[in-house]
């Protein structure tokens, strides 16, 4: 890889001879970093081999497995885009079956240099589109299907949601990136071998027709039910071997060299997922796995220590709950606490953020995510406006060979080519870091120099404050970047202690900051009695809400302690600082009937009853000796109007039973039942959200959700939370 070092170049010369020899090797042009003038250096040392010095003054050797140039590319990138747009956008669905019409396709607005735009200003250093999701139908005109926009109304079946796509990112400076889902509910040969050459061909096109892409987006999810040309069938396919990914692989680096491949961690691509589609990765993260064998759920959210293979993580989660836009979410973007805190347990974790813009009916990014993703790019600015450490006085208890080329304002030079490095036997070591009076900090961010590997394993924190040494923070891992969260502390000095590594550390960047407070909304319950508790989430603040639709302010009610209510009730709140006069964003909540009268039957376990207590964190199974289709039965205690349901899986994340296909009847007696709805929770496996099935109104006293499968492929059912729609005037 360009500008790495050699292996074993631990050679011996004196300290004028590398001097002289840095001399000759200033007449050079060094593009890429100083370790490339290292690298001449060492290569003149192989030349003389006579020249002898102490030992170490050349720079480390790498550690096991390093990023190629394309790895180290797209992790420099840190934050880009995802947009998902599809016929879904048209029919409030998740996944599309595969048989939506492509008349449904006609944006009055759509606009991708508003959608460039818009990431532009949020900070993104590209965007990944979905040229094709689950549904099959392709935002290109694909030569090799009818099912795409050239049989859309759209611009007369004339237009290139990907050629304007591509245009918009040029005009822009944004890297393009693509999504071609592998499964394919459309298409009549998915699952069998002739499916693999259409594959290949529509990759072929969209990755010669559209420039430089700089990411393929393999989605994980594949075989199922679907229309398959008609069949409307399942098809399964075994995943390890039906895409025969390794020449997928070779003929998509034929054809751009440039790129990176993610896929879901099976096929090692060059990015792996983490596991989770909530926004973040594991505190422990290790930019590496091993190149064959089967990779847990633990692999994919920590990586693996000692992997043999470069993998780092891409975290990626959308700015609404859903991927696809569904207007009932309009109120539901994500805030600046949530997105904030994804920021920094995905970019603070080594991870990318690959954000998620769902484009609406018009054709645009919604105004609501737009204002989130500009005001989340304005605090991550103000959080790290002032580098508290550039201009502070930096001491190493360790400098390599005590040469001026890795000594500790190495990482503080705020030049990523260059890093503080120790002796190879030193393994443990400390950087002061001496602002010469108190300071205010609340943040430390630290960045390994890792073309020569991941190395650190542990590290921790201090600051001097009022002359004694104060423990701040503890972490693991480090990689390409980590940042540090504390309270903030008014010191004179502070320490970083890298107390483990593989080998003598590498680091190439200390950034030391005072991060303004943002306040986060309360937390809302509401127990089966129609109790309703608000939550705050620090000690400080005051919590004050309204339930009369208005906007709660420090003039409403100040929540004490919880308050029993009986209907429908709508909740908006809000948490203050009266230190600061900083207040959260709002909290807006509505709930249905209170299920004080409620019954679960069929069971004598009274733990059942946590299904119904409104907290997302406790979660109910059926008893293990039921078989699917399993049925949970509920008594409302009288007759409702019932116009939908909504299921809350087990949100954690050991065999939580979640429930993929369902039937949900109704009954007067609980004898004579009725079919109201039945189908699929599509995306319940990555994305176990609330999910929200509406249906024609209809009366009845008894509910029936029956689980037909669920996404282990076991006999496992779990509840976190089961409640109804109520009232006529919901319309499916
Ligand atoms: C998932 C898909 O099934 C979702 O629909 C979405 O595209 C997400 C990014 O990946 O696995």
């Amino acid at each position: 890889m360009a500008g790495l070092l050699p292996l074993n170049t631990k050679r011996a010369c004196t300290r004028q001879s590398i001097k002289r020899l840095l001399k000759m090797s200033d007449n050079i042009h060094y593009k890429r970093c100083p370790v490339t003038r290292t690298a001449v250096l060492v290569t003149f040392l192989c030349l003389f081999p006579t020249l002898s010095s102490p030992a170490q003054s050349n720079a480390p050797s790498p550690v096991g497995p390093i990023p190629t140039d394309n790895q180290i590319r797209w992790q420099e990138m840190e934050y880009y885009s995802f947009l998902h747009y599809s016929l879904n956008t048209y029919t409030d669905q998740s996944w599309g079956f595969g048989n939506e019409s492509p008349n449904l396709f006609n944006p009055g607005k759509l606009d991708c240099r508003q959608w460039a735009r818009v990431c532009k200003e949020a900070g993104m250093k590209g965007i990944i589109l979905t040229a094709k999701h689950h549904c099959g139908f392709c935002l290109w005109p694909s030569r090799y299907t009818e099912y795409s926009v050239k049989n859309a109304p759209w611009k007369n079946g004339k237009g290139d949601v990907v050629r304007e796509m591509a245009d918009a990112c040029k005009e822009y400076g944004l890297k393009l990136g693509l999504y071609l889902s592998p499964w394919d509910r459309n298409h009549p040969d998915y699952g069998k071998p002739e499916y693999i050459t259409y594959f290949r061909n529509q990759l072929t096109e969209l990755l010669t027709n559209y420039g430089p892409i700089f990411e393929i987006w393999f989605d994980g999810a594949n075989g199922g039910t679907g229309y398959y040309g008609g069949a409307n069938e399942k098809r399964t396919i075994d995943r390890t071997t039906y895409y025969d990914w390794s020449n997928t692989y070779k003929m998509i680096r034929q054809l751009q060299p440039n790129i990176v491949i993610w896929n879901d961690g099976g096929d090692r691509g060059d990015l792996r997922w983490v596991g989770t589609e909530a926004g973040f990765v594991g505190e422990t993260n290790w930019s590496l796995l091993n190149a064959t064998g089967e990779v847990t759920w633990d692999m994919l959210h920590h990586g693996l220590e000692n992997g043999n293979a470069w993998v780092p993580a891409e975290v990626n989660t959308s700015i609404r709950p859903e991927w696809f836009y569904h207007p009932g979410e309009d109120a539901k973007v994500k805030k600046l606490p949530e997105l904030m805190d994804t920021y920094y347990k995905s970019i603070g974790r080594n991870g990318s953020l690959l954000l998620n813009f769902p484009i609406d009916t018009s054709g645009l990014i919604h105004p609501n995510d737009e204002k989130a993703a500009l005001e989340f790019a304005q605090a991550v600015k103000d959080a790290f406006a002032v580098n508290l450490a550039s201009g502070a006085h930096v001491t190493a208890s360790n400098v390599r060979g005590g040469a001026k080329d890795f000594d500790g304002s190495k990482a503080t030079d705020e030049d990523k080519r260059t890093f503080w490095a120790t002796d190879d036997d030193v393994k443990s070591a400390s950087l002061t870091i001496d602002f010469a009076a108190p300071t205010t900090l609340n943040r430390l961010q630290v960045q390994e120099y890792i073309p020569l590997g991941q190395r650190v394993k542990t590290f921790m924190v201090e600051a001097l404050v009022e002359g004694n040494w104060k423990e701040l923070a503890k972490a693991t891992t480090i990689g390409y970047k980590r940042i540090l969260q504390f309270p903030s502390v008014r010191a004179t000095k502070v320490r970083l202690n890298i107390t483990d590594s593989k080998a003598a550390p590498a680091i190439t960047n200390i950034g030391i900051y005072h991060a303004p407070q943002i306040l986060t909304a309360p937390g809302i319950i509401r127990n089966q009695a129609g109790e309703i508790s608000l939550v705050p989430a620090d000690d400080e603040s005051d919590l004050f809400y309204t339930l009369n639709n208005s906007e709660p302010g420090t003039n409403s009610k100040r929540y004490t302690k919880p308050f029993m209510t009986e209907g429908k009730v709508e909740i908006r709140a809000v948490a203050y600082d009266p230190s600061t006069g900083k207040k959260s964003p709002v909290i807006h909540e509505k709930f249905d009937l209170s299920r004080k009268d409620w019954k679960i039957l069929g069971t004598q376990d009274e733990k059942a009853y946590v299904i119904l207590d409104g907290k997302s964190s406790t979660a109910w199974h059926v008893e293990k000796n039921k078989r699917l289709p399993v049925d949970l039965t509920i008594d409302l205690g009288k007759e409702q109007t019932i116009s939908g349901f909504k299921y809350l899986p087990d949100q954690g994340i050991w065999n939580p039973g979640i429930i993929t296909q369902y039937e949900f009847q109704i009954s007067a007696d609980n004898k004579k039942w009725k079919l109201a709805d039945q189908g699929e929770f599509s995306n319940i496996k990555n994305n176990p959200l609330w999910q929200v099935k509406k249906f024609t109104p209809i009366k009845a006293r008894y509910i029936r959700l029956t689980a037909l499968s669920n996404t282990e492929g076991n006999d496992n059912v779990g509840y976190a939370e089961i409640d109804i729609i109520t009232g006529a005037d919901h319309q499916p």
